[in-house]
């Protein structure tokens, strides 16, 4: 992956195929296939503004891509069901999310083992990933298109760092920790020490706000972008978990497409992960100054003893135990 290209670059060109695309099933303009993706992310989560203008003009010429944005189309944590069910064609998935289904996946959304954006890519797109993309097709009827980059996720609390200092994860003991739903991350947050507590996300602001929850967790795009910055005072630079996404899709419907529709859709959602990837990577090392100027203060922890007491949460755990033989030390043959 040539992190370097520029966004411009990658879209300009992602126009040209996008034209082309067009002209090539411009004959199937009239019956356009919907395709609705439901996210609990907000429209300005680059995620969802990746998939608006990239994916979305590639696949004009034969579909209509209808974004349902906050969790408005379905809550949180139900968007695979409901396509399993027919009843929605994508979502932006996790693989916590996924966990609670095949409880292997749990492996991608454990602490400290991405190592950042190019292992995931590196991941999703080897081998070893075959067996997970199969199962999730021929058990839920969802194909997982493509890998986005959520970013390094990292401790926010509404306390100051004058009244709890965070240094290691004993200095997390008792701490109100918003995690989302799902079994795998509660578990994470445990992992990191504190009290977790189980909220969707388009809850976590107002309970941040009322004092509900002392803190939450998410990377510096997400904490400026739902503007926890307003109702937080510290950021422990902890890089817990490099977070992804998966492009989810509608196996019943892919089959429904043409080969050429097929790969228009597999291209599009590539270019809209690699853009997002980008950007979101662009905007990480980017906020730590502004945040700094909303009164946040960012700071970073004792990382091996974080690291050190993560991974051995995870050792030896209920976890752990689904995870195929030999499979992370796959995923860490593939890092840096
Ligand atoms: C969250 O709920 O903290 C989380 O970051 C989990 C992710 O998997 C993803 O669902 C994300 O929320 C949403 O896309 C909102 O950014």
């Amino acid at each position: 992956m040539n992190m370097k290209l520029t966004c411009r670059s990658v879209i300009v060109s992602l126009a040209a195929l996008s034209v082309m695309a067009g002209i090539a099933t411009s004959s199937f303009a009239d019956d356009k296939i919907t395709l609705r993706l439901a996210t609990s992310g907000s429209e300005t989560d680059q995620r969802s503004v990746a998939m608006a203008e990239v994916f979305a003009p590639m696949v004009a010429g034969f579909a209509d891509y209808q974004p349902g944005y906050n969790g408005t189309l379905f809550a949180q944590g139900t968007e695979l069901e409901a396509i399993s069910r027919g009843n929605l064609e994508m979502s932006i998935a996790s693989a916590q999310e996924l966990a609670q289904f095949f409880p292997e996946f749990s492996i991608f959304a454990t602490g400290y083992v991405h190592q950042d954006a190019a292992h995931q890519v590196r991941v999703f797109n080897h081998p070893l990933m075959d067996p997970f993309k199969q199962t999730v097709e021929d058990a839920l009827g969802v194909k997982l298109l493509s890998v986005m980059y959520l970013g390094r996720r990292q401790v926010n609390l509404r306390q100051s760092k004058d009244e709890l200092t965070v240094t290691t994860p004993a200095d997390l003991q008792g701490v109100n920790l918003r995690m989302p739903g799902t079994d795998a991350w509660q578990f994470l947050g445990k992992a990191l020490g504190a009290s977790p507590t189980p909220m969707a996300f388009t809850e976590v602001y107002t309970a941040l706000s009322t004092g509900a929850v002392d803190g939450q967790d998410n990377p510096l795009p997400t904490v400026v972008d739902a503007k926890f910055y307003e109702v937080t005072k510290q950021i422990i630079l902890t890089s817990h978990l490099v977070d992804l996404n998966y492009i989810a899709f509608s196996k019943a419907l892919w089959d429904e497409m043409t080969p050429e529709q097929q790969l228009t859709v597999q291209r599009a959602a590539d270019a809209a992960a690699a853009v997002g990837r980008l950007r979101q990577l662009e905007k990480e090392a980017s906020l730590s100054a502004f945040l700094q100027s909303q009164g946040v203060e960012l700071y970073e922890p004792d990382l091996a003893a974080f690291r050190e007491h993560v991974q051995g949460q995870y050792i030896g755990s209920e976890f752990a135990a689904d995870w195929p033989e030999g499979l992370l030390e796959q995923i860490n043959s593939l890092g840096n």
